[in-house]
């Protein structure tokens, strides 16, 4: 770790994501962490909300990693993977991803990553690495794709205990940003559509097929019933049966 690891805490914001963006542009140092027990407008991604009552851990992380701006997802899936192991070490259950930025338990959402940045150019000025799980909310604090670590255990969790290992886990493999491929095939391996058939919900299409890979910026890439690769960089997965 670059800097002194610094964790504000916080009961109640808007966004821990907004919060240490302004954080991040009055120059905090790198690995400055905001935490809130409440959010009363988290966000995920585009339009969607991220509902955030007690209970869950609610943080985000002011980083300034030297990566050029397409690699910036890289960052993304490293957060996964690290937590995910983290999770599975705190609770012993089986934490398994899901594109482009889910934590999922059996077939429910437990948790997501929401990375917002500011670049100059190319470069990558400062990243907002924003980390939602579900940990200790009953099932009516939580939207209905949901669970939390606490539902299925039936244990109450030690919030900060989960936040420290994280962040020690993300910072001692920080430098693996240097090496996509490693940090790809461990998410890879702990990908729940893997190679399975999936539908992608683009903003203007629907693409349909086979889930073959994900590629060093983060692209899943989709084997199509005229058996071509088609790339795809945003949009929700769902599983399909057939
Ligand atoms: C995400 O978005 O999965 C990223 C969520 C990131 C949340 C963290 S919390 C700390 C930081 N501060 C913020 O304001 N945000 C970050 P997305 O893939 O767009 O998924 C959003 C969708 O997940 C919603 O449209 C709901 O369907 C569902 N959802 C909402 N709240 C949820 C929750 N608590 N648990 C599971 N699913 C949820």
């Amino acid at each position: 770790m670059d800097a002194p690891l610094k964790i504000l805490h916080y009961k109640r914001l808007q966004s821990t994501n907004t919060t240490a963006y302004q954080l991040a542009q009055q120059g905090a140092p790198e690995w400055t962490t905001v935490v809130a027990d409440v959010q009363t407008k988290g966000r995920g991604r585009g339009r969607n909300k991220w509902k955030s009552l007690n209970g869950g851990l609610w943080f985000s992380i002011i980083l300034r990693p030297k990566v050029s701006g397409p690699r910036l997802p890289l960052l993304q899936f490293l957060a996964a993977v690290v937590t995910r192991t983290a999770l599975e070490d705190a609770t012993g259950l089986e934490v398994k991803l899901k594109w482009p930025n889910d934590l999922v338990l059996g077939n429910f959402k437990l948790g997501g990553i929401l990375i917002e940045s500011k670049t100059q150019g190319a470069r990558v000025s400062f990243a907002i690495l924003g980390i939602g799980l579900n940990i200790n909310q009953g099932k009516a604090q939580l939207p209905a794709v949901a669970t939390s670590v606490g539902l299925v255990t039936g244990k109450q969790y030690d919030l900060r205990a989960i936040l420290n290992v994280i962040l020690d886990q993300l910072s001692s493999s920080y430098h693996d940003l240097d090496r996509p491929s490693k940090i790809i095939e461990n998410w890879w391996r702990n990908c729940i559509h893997r190679p399975l058939r999936v539908q992608v919900n683009l903003p203007k299409e629907t693409v349909t097929g086979i889930s073959r890979a994900i590629d060093e910026e983060g692209s899943l890439l989709i084997e199509t019933d005229d058996h071509r690769i088609r790339k795809v960089n945003e949009g929700s997965l769902t599983l399909l049966d057939d």
